[in-house]
């Protein structure tokens, strides 16, 4: 699918004339370190090949339209009633993020209105951030149309602002910063307390290695329910240890911690101290030894999620043990869990073969038909046209 193209032409027709411009975002699989982002931890996605497209007109009013190709309603609204409260459904998320760029320092008394037309290719509730990608895209248009001129970290803060403020999901800064920081064949390193980043040669496919996506289609939503619940026991752990954030523990303070916290909250400690380690583990393994070293930790990150953080089903969980029987140098769930999608790593010539044996697991246990395919590493957000 060529989003942009897309975005362009719907676009055209849907406000009769053209834009005078399109910028695009990718959604993003988290290669290792999952609910570290909000404790202040490490994190590594990288962004895919599926996009997010945003084709921008100008105004001369102080409106803002939005329509796109997956709502079957347009939403407008005035700059000078932009609030959080005033947003909701789909909409909450490009226009979550023209509110949020005036909580960044845009002088949105000022701006004048425009018109958006959005497409995605980025699959809906699969767990690679479909609306990060929306966010980061629409953040990068407007920016860059009203001047601003914000540097992509603060971009990212700005998607995130709209998530947490407009959208109402707790979420951490990960997923906005994969998607305006990847780069092709890379992942993002993200040390989510400093912000800083750097991107790493990932080198899947000058090893013959492939990354498989499965999404389960078992639907997960972050603005209810357990994502919160598991955010709220990390900072119920960190005040009961005394620490800023569950990034401050090391390994050899995990002793103390269950001797002072109830099993739970202790398990819930244990996933974010031992995932964090796993995601510096990656980094080394992978720089020194190449990607076909690092499963041993993708395998342990899923079991501490499955075990100790309980965010599995027994979709993903079947779709793990399915990789892993299959060849899969190392496979785990991605994402916030709940539901969505779990990756595995694993030769180009297997992939056929796996694809296969997960397709009849998931027919032999009466589970949804799972959706497979495989990502590339892509670059992240862009001006496109
Ligand atoms: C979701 C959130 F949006 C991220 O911030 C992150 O917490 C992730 O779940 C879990 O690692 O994608």
């Amino acid at each position: 699918m060529n989003e942009v193209a897309d975005a362009m032409h719907g676009f055209a027709e849907w406000y009769g004339r053209r834009p005078i411009g399109a910028w695009s975002a990718p959604g993003r699989v988290n290669l290792i370190g999952e609910h570290t982002d909000y404790n202040d931890g490490f994190v590594f996605p990288f962004a895919i090949d599926q996009r997010t497209a945003v084709a921008l007109g100008d105004r001369d009013d102080r409106v803002i339209r939005v329509a796109s190709s997956f709502a079957a309603e347009p939403v407008q609204v005035h700059l000078d009633e932009l609030t959080p409260d005033a947003l909701e459904g789909w909409a909450a998320y490009p226009l979550g993020v023209a509110w949020a760029l005036g909580e960044h320092g845009a002088d949105l008394e000022h701006v004048r209105g425009v018109d958006l037309y959005i497409t995605s290719s980025v699959p809906i509730g699969a767990g690679l951030s479909s609306s990060a990608a929306i966010e980061s895209a629409v953040a990068l248009a407007l920016d860059e149309h009203w001047g601003l001129n914000l540097d992509r970290p603060t971009l990212a803060k700005v998607g995130q602002l709209a998530e947490n403020r407009v959208v109402g999901a707790p979420t951490g800064i990960m997923d906005q910063s994969a998607s305006l920081l990847g780069e092709a064949d890379a992942g993002v390193f993200l040390d989510c307390r400093s912000l800083d980043a750097d991107v790493i040669p990932l080198g899947f496919a000058a090893h013959g290695l492939s990354l498989l996506v499965v999404d389960t289609r078992v639907e997960h939503a972050h603005a209810s329910g357990g994502y919160a619940a598991r955010r709220a026991s990390c900072e119920a752990g960190a005040r009961a240890l005394g620490v800023e954030s569950l990034r401050d523990l090391r390994l050899d303070d995990l002793p103390r911690a269950q001797a002072l916290l109830d099993d739970e909250t202790f398990r819930r400690v244990r996933h974010v101290v031992t995932e964090d380690q796993r995601v510096l583990d990656t980094v080394r393994t992978l720089r020194e030894r190449g990607p076909g070293a690092i499963g041993p930790f993708l395998d342990a990150s899923h079991v501490s999620m499955r075990d100790d953080f309980e965010i599995s089903v027994p979709e993903l969980d079947l779709a793990v043990e399915t990789a892993q029987a299959n060849g899969a140098v190392g496979a785990r769930m991605t994402g916030g869990g709940f539901g969505g999608s779990a990756i595995a790593l694993i030769a180009d010539e297997l992939v056929p073969d796996l694809t296969r044996a997960i397709r009849s697991a998931f027919a032999e246990r009466g589970y949804r038909d799972p959706s497979l395919f495989t990502v590339h590493p892509s670059q992240g957000a862009r001006r496109d046209a």
